[in-house]
């Protein structure tokens, strides 16, 4: 039972305000859909219903995640009076996400302004099965009173995008039609540029005859059907609300006649069947994906948190859509795809879920046009891929914001944060050393290494006073410090892309002349080309203290103020140091990791000492104002030996939202921070790496208090399952594997415990 308690993130408090962060807390999403954990009874707060790839612009900035029409309002009235959480005497509150089955249960017992007290229990699901799917059961009970009650069903057309900042609202949507499915209702919605066409089904059924009377009517934008209930004190009442989503991205027939259809087998088939089957998805899941963390409850709870709201992102069988910064989860950062998706969330779909990460880059290879789209219209050659995505691949970054202030600044990641375009190549190049997954290399990704190396060798500048390639006016992943000359990882990364590209090109041409020269053709790149890049490639420039191993972010860098972090707050977050009259951009202060954050990607390029001495340099002046930056951290903790600090930082980490500590959970998941989560775990703690020759192998560390960590990979094909203890390492593996555990390598035969006693690896 004990155990049980850790599959579940619980809410035993209602304070209307935290409505917003507990709508992000309990979303529940398939991928293909994410339905905010938005309550019923209240007006405080923000639904949201966000469908993968419906992306429009409108009055917009730029183009952005449209917020769909809302399916989730049921209301209820005790006689006529409306019940409403927050005119009401709250006399028991309770909700709880059951992670290990997908499914919100809530428990909620109000008194209403007249006397009334009623009970309504649900439990809220999003199929995992079927996506299209997702259903609610509520059993009413009303407490102190026999007599009349009213059920309202209703779809809500009149939503709008960005609720939570009124100035900045918009209307995506036109309302085209609403259908009367007796019983049951669906509304037929249209967004404003592009004309995609989205229907929402709901239908509400009580178990036993007890809903009478509907009434059907359409008022203004919202479509709706009502019934009465006659009920008696003390009595449950159950009913099942059927909810089902089809978009006209999903046929190029009307997606009306797929509601229609899909809404009938569903109630054929019954609730509790879906949600057996969605239960059984999920158990699958697990099985993949679970990470366990013996003799540490909040860390256990916390890592589920993440992973269970990181693989509810992800859609493997869409390759049009990507896992946005904020997930499926809120409409912060407008729905947009970064490098958030290739550098902290992929890794985690590699090894547990290979088709996933699969999916995921071919978005990236779908949008390719965007990308060479950028580059052209900026000077450039090849594929520069977009700072911020939506459904296309060109750059949909908004030109203008507001900083800590309120004030509007100019944003400029958009313009110059050009690491990206790596980034991505580095995500390609990732899937294919875990997966060999030669098809995907061959077809696609190797157009996406090559021609974002197209891009860089048309991006550098040729420095004749000193024979160098450089890369000026850029954003690093540090974005305090803008317009910079030569960030290093940002050289550091093209200089790899450009020699993984060329590297890649004798690789093709060996493997299949035949599709090396038609891709050449393609991209319009030559050898002569490719032996140009050798020569870029050996002479950009990477900006180095030739006196000791610390590596200057940016040239100039270290002649900025150099202001340190003294303060933390009762998170054990930085607080801002006195700036002694200086703009942010002029100190050394930094937002999140960059010179530490490229010895992690490129991790093999440095050696111990340069890691530690940068760790420590950058650390004490580091904010972590992203939610990117304390994973990252911990690991390069973890490496360099700073064990107290990488635990601090993981449990940052996992409790990103569950804590709010970014205090914006509001807005959405941070999705890159669950990728991190996994990343500590298994990267940082699990010690896991793949070695310059290829071998997977294991260096770990667990924190003293627990027990065990435990978790599976994908290498290869063969799962691997890896538990460390205090005392051992067990590795078990489903095919034979060669693996290093601390630098020694062991050969683990199919289904036999591979144990390395901690002697073996403590000396
Ligand atoms: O991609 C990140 C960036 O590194 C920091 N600001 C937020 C973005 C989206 O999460």
């Amino acid at each position: 039972m004990m155990d049980e308690k850790l599959w579940f993130v619980e809410q035993s408090n209602y304070k209307a305000y935290e409505n917003p962060k507990y709508e992000t807390v309990f979303t529940l999403a398939n991928g293909y859909r994410g339905l905010r954990g938005w309550l019923e009874f209240s007006n405080y707060g923000f639904p949201g219903n966000l469908i993968a790839g419906v992306f429009d612009k409108a009055d917009s900035q730029t183009t952005e995640l449209v917020n769909c029409p809302n399916p989730l309002v049921f209301n209820i009235y005790t006689e006529n009076e409306k019940l409403d959480i927050d005119r009401c005497v709250v006399l028991d509150f309770a909700r709880k996400l059951n992670m290990k089955e997908g499914i919100l249960y809530s428990e909620i017992k109000l008194k209403t302004q007249k006397g009334k007290i009623i009970k309504i229990a649900s439990e809220r699901f999003v199929s995992r099965s079927n996506v299209h799917r997702w259903g609610i059961r509520y059993t009413i009970t009303p407490i102190n009173y026999s007599g009349k009650l009213f059920i309202e069903n209703i779809i809500d057309g009149s939503i709008t995008n960005n609720e939570f900042e009124p100035i900045k609202k918009v209307k995506h949507l036109d309302v085209k039609k609403g259908y009367d499915l007796d019983t049951g209702i669906a509304i037929k919605v249209v967004t404003k540029d592009k004309g995609i066409e989205i229907v929402e089904g709901t239908v509400v059924r009580g178990i036993g005859d007890i809903l009478q009377n509907r009434k059907y009517g359409v008022f203004g934008e919202k479509v709706r059907e009502i019934y009465e209930m006659r009920v008696k004190e003390g009595k449950d009442y159950t009913i099942e609300k059927y909810g089902v989503t089809y978009t006209s991205r999903d046929t190029d027939k009307d997606p009306y006649y797929l509601l229609e259809e899909d809404i009938k087998s569903y109630l054929e088939k019954g609730l509790e069947k879906e949600l057996n089957l969605h239960r059984d998805k999920w158990k699958e899941l697990w099985d993949k994906i679970d990470i366990k963390i013996k003799g540490d409850k909040k860390a256990q709870t916390g890592i589920r948190f993440n992973l269970f709201q990181l693989s509810s992102s992800a859609y493997e069988k869409d390759d049009r859509i990507s896992i946005a910064a904020k997930g499926l989860h809120g409409e912060g950062y407008k729905g947009h795809v970064f490098w958030d998706t290739e550098i902290y969330m992929l890794p985690f779909f590699i090894y547990t879920n290979p088709e996933v990460a699969k999916t995921l880059l071919m978005y990236r290879y779908n949008t390719i046009d965007g990308a060479r789209k950028n580059a052209r219209e900026n000077g450039y050659e090849g594929a520069q891929f977009p700072w911020e995505a939506a459904d296309d691949g060109t750059e949909v970054t908004p030109k203008w914001g507001v900083d800590y202030d309120g004030n509007p600044v100019r944003i400029w990641t958009g313009d110059e944060e050009f690491h990206i375009s790596s980034d991505i190549a580095f995500g390609v190049w990732e899937y294919y050393r875990t997966t060999k997954d030669k098809d995907f290399m061959m077809n696609y990704g190797i157009e996406i290494v090559l021609d974002t190396s197209k891009f860089w060798s048309s991006r550098v500048e040729y420095n004749e006073e000193f024979d160098r390639y450089e890369i000026n006016m850029v954003i690093g992943p540090d974005e305090f410090h803008e317009h910079v000359n030569n960030n290093v990882y940002t050289n550091y990364l093209a200089k790899w892309n450009i020699k993984k590209g060329i590297e890649l090109a004798k690789w093709l041409k060996k493997e299949d002349t035949n599709i090396y020269e038609k891709l050449l053709n393609k991209l319009d790149i030559s050898e002569d080309d490719i032996n140009k890049w050798r020569e870029i490639e050996s002479k950009i420039y990477i900006p180095k203290d030739e006196k000791s191993k610390l590596i200057e972010q940016f040239e100039g860098y270290f002649k900025l103020k150099d202001i340190t972090i003294k303060e933390y707050d009762e998170n054990g977050m930085p607080k801002w140091p006195d700036m002694e009259g200086c703009k942010l951009g002029e100190t050394q202060l930094i937002k999140q990791p960059d010179v530490v954050m490229l010895m992690l990607v490129l991790g093999d390029e440095f050696d111990l000492e340069t890691k530690k001495e940068n760790y420590e340099y950058y650390e004490k002046r580091t904010m972590h104002k992203s939610s990117l930056s304390p994973s990252m951290y911990s690991i390069m903790g973890l490496t360099v030996g700073d064990t107290k600090n990488a635990y601090r930082y993981f449990m940052k980490t996992v409790l990103t939202d569950l804590e709010d500590n970014q205090g914006n959970a509001g807005l959405g998941l941070h999705a890159a921070s669950t990728g991190g989560s996994w990343q500590c775990a298994v990267f940082g703690f699990g010690g896991l790496y793949v070695d310059k020759d290829e071998c997977l192998s294991l260096k770990p560390w667990i924190p003293e208090k627990w027990e065990e960590l435990s978790f599976k990979i994908n290498w290869r094909g063969a799962i691997l399952d890896i538990a460390i203890t205090q005392e051992d390492i067990r590795v078990n593996s489903t095919d034979n594997v060669k693996i290093k555990v601390f630098d020694k390598e062991y050969f683990v035969e199919p289904n036999k415990d591979l144990t390395i006693k901690a002697l073996a690896y403590n000396n």
